[in-house]
């Protein structure tokens, strides 16, 4: 366990001295001695990575690895916060974020896209087809349509039902999603993988918060924010309120920690002491960023307790619990 002492001593002799820590990291740090890797938030993650690691382990490439890999999630309708089976927001309507990157620093993202069930595709064919790197609502959904995607009804009965019972006894949004309370309702899925051949891609999508408001976007869709990847440095990804990660741009300053010599565990580190700086009740809120190095180096950090990742390399597959800056206190 770490301190609150060794917490900020940590980011403080990253942030002076912009090098590399001269003492062993004690925990949450994990090298990378051998490619490929992937990692995920979460513990749908776990299936996630399966297929994902399929494809890498037979030397496939990391961008069809997280497209792949993210998409098991999409179709899960168990997973509530993703794709099909996605909470609905305050009026009824499953709206979609995804986005992703390359290894070539292209990006394509789709926001608020109803009735696709996987938006990710649609992402990755926006940065593939188009000039653009966003398309958002009826334009996206114009797009995916013309592209072979068929429109299909993502609302569960499941989650209908959560719905129907927030609008009697809750109606008020409360964009609280620490992990004490969190019922479930956070669990977007990004993803960061790094092949054989040290292409390194991430994936991120989402069904964004709980019963937000209508035509809420959150950080999933905007390149930096909820995504970021240098193809030179690394790639680091976001889960959580969204609020938090957009005002900041966490995964852009996540990647631009690991540039400067942070490890991506103190990269994680330092972007969620940002946060604690900048937003004053950050505390209401859970936020937790992945980092993955180009050499297969990984870390993550929250500000809550209970954010989970999951790993799988050559030498583990499973779930790993970030430090976070509550339990650091
Ligand atoms: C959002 N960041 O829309 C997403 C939600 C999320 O885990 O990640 N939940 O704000």
């Amino acid at each position: 366990m770490i301190t609150r002492g060794t917490f900020i001593t940590r980011i403080s002799g990253g942030i002076i001295g912009l090098s590399l820590p001269d003492y062993a990291w004690p925990v949450n740090h994990f090298a990378g001695n051998n490619l490929p890797v992937v990692i995920s938030t979460w513990r749908h993650g776990v299936a996630a990575n399966e297929t994902a690691w399929k494809i890498l382990s037979d030397n496939g490439y990391a961008l069809d690895a997280v497209e792949a890999g993210v998409r098991v999630s999409e179709a899960d309708p168990g997973v509530n916060s993703v794709g099909y089976g996605g909470i609905p927001d305050a009026t009824g309507k499953v709206t979609l974020d995804a986005n992703i990157m390359d290894e070539k620093g292209r990006a394509g993202s789709v926001s608020y896209l109803q009735h696709i069930k996987h938006p990710i595709s649609v992402a990755r064919l926006v940065m593939e087809k188009t000039p653009h790197v966003m398309l958002s609502g009826r334009g996206a959904l114009k797009f995916a349509m013309e592209n072979g995607f068929n429109k299909e009804k993502l609302l569960t009965n499941a989650a209908r039902q959560r719905w129907k019972r927030w609008k009697t006894e809750e109606k008020v949004y409360k964009p609280e999603i620490n992990s004490e309370n969190q019922e479930g309702d956070h669990d977007t899925i990004s993803m960061l993988a790094v092949d054989s051949e040290s292409r390194i891609c991430g994936a991120c999508t989402t069904s964004g918060l709980a019963f937000k408001m209508h035509g809420r976007v959150g950080d999933s869709p905007i390149i930096g924010a909820g995504l970021f990847v240098d193809g030179e440095i690394g790639a680091a990804a976001a889960t959580g309120t969204g609020e938090l990660v957009m005002k900041t741009l966490g995964s852009f300053l996540v990647v631009e920690n690991m540039r400067n010599g942070m490890t991506p565990f103190q990269a994680c580190e330092a972007a969620i002491i940002r946060i604690t700086k900048k937003i004053p009740d950050f505390s209401e809120y859970q936020v937790g960023f992945i980092a993955l190095s180009k050499s297969g180096e990984y870390g993550a950090a929250s500000i809550s307790p209970g954010f989970e990742y999951a790993v799988a390399t050559a030498e583990f597959t499973g779930l790993k619990e970030a430090d976070s800056w509550m339990k650091a206190q």
